[in-house]
């Protein structure tokens, strides 16, 4: 038996990914940008192994089997296996291609709560399968076939999701727009608002959103290709101020193409509108930008700011939104994690 294992960060989107071309490859009706988190605190870690001996492949998330039925948990394995068959044929590799796999993957922080679970659990889960198999080279676009988001994960730093022009969708791929030590001093907290299972999942949402939103399809077109190239000039001169702006009103814009869903879905609760008037009145306190909010499909508020700000912050975060009352639905917390 041969056993290997990951772990694998989140990614919070800072361009927001929300529409699919192509519902079977996993192709954007847009580009999308984010920041990969250091696996300190949020991190999805898969132990993968291959054995002459197993008769099935089985997989376990957070300690209970799961059904292999899954079209792109099968897409995924499938791409895998080929690219290692692909390798053996050139002189490499083992049988352990043709062996079944045991897949054992936990997330150590709310599975779909909005906290990006499935980006790290499929970056994960495709990138032990890759060392299992001896896969090598890019296999961003194999994690896209798991979870849209997933690719953006195979990577540390800032990290663009490119479109692609391929029907095949060979050239949706991620890429790294500047490296995880290029900006050292920016933070994320994480505000968890609810850790309950959200009521619309997001590949549920968005195909809505795509069928019905008017506005989504101006987004996609107009606004985001814009945003993207302010976006990378942003990151690569470090400048905060535009950073933010962009962060927050990407984020906004995705929440209304949410509401102009027909029929309308909604991720965020009063606490999460009472962090959007924080972060406001903070920035208008200063009188420049030292807090970016994004929300994805969620009520959970991920703050973009730098070091400097983070105790203040969490100094406010605690005076108003205390851990031991109730906001609505649950509780709320800040866990400082460093961009990776
Ligand atoms: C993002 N989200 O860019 C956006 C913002 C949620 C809101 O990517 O159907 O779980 O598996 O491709 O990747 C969540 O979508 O959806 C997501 P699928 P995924 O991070």
């Amino acid at each position: 038996m041969i056993e290997v294992t990951c772990t694998a960060p989140i990614n919070i989107a800072v361009i927001k990914y929300w529409g699919k071309r192509d519902e079977k490859l996993i192709l954007p009706i847009n580009e999308s940008t984010s920041a990969t988190l250091d696996q300190s605190q949020l991190c999805a870690k898969t132990t993968v192994a291959a054995s002459p001996d197993f008769t099935s492949d089985q997989m376990w998330l957070n300690g209970q089997e799961q059904s292999m039925d899954s079209a792109r948990l099968q897409n995924v394995l499938k791409e895998i296996r080929r690219r290692a068959r692909k390798r053996k044929s050139d002189g490499s590799g083992e049988d352990r291609v043709n062996w079944h796999v045991h897949i054992c993957s936990e997330n150590n922080f709310p599975t779909a709560a909005g906290l990006a679970s499935s980006a790290a659990g499929l970056a994960c889960l495709v990138f032990s399968l890759s060392k299992l198999f001896e896969v090598e080279g890019d296999i961003s676009d194999v994690a896209r076939q798991g979870s849209g988001s997933a690719c953006r994960s195979i990577y540390g730093g800032f990290v663009e999701w490119t479109m692609g022009t391929e029907v095949d969708g060979s050239d949706s791929r991620a890429l790294q727009i500047a490296s995880e030590t290029h900006w050292p001093q920016m933070r994320v907290l994480i505000l968890v608002v609810s850790a309950k299972k959200k009521h619309v999942g997001s590949t549920t949402g968005m195909q809505t959103s795509v069928k019905t939103s008017q506005l989504l399809a101006h987004r996609a077109e107009k606004i985001v290709p814009e945003r993207m190239v302010e976006m990378r000039r942003a990151i690569k001169d470090k400048d905060f101020q535009t950073f933010a702006e962009i962060t927050m009103k990407d984020s906004n814009q995705l929440h209304a193409c949410c509401l102009d869903t027909y029929p309308p879905v909604t991720y965020m609760t009063d606490t999460s509108r009472d962090i959007v008037r924080l972060v406001h009145a903070v920035n208008n306190h200063y009188g420049e930008n030292k807090v970016a909010y994004t929300f994805d499909a969620g009520p959970n508020a991920c703050l973009y700011l730098m070091e400097d700000m983070v105790p203040t912050m969490l100094g406010l975060v605690q005076n108003f939104f205390p851990p031991e009352q109730d906001h609505g639905e649950a509780f709320l917390t800040g866990l400082p994690s460093k961009v990776s």
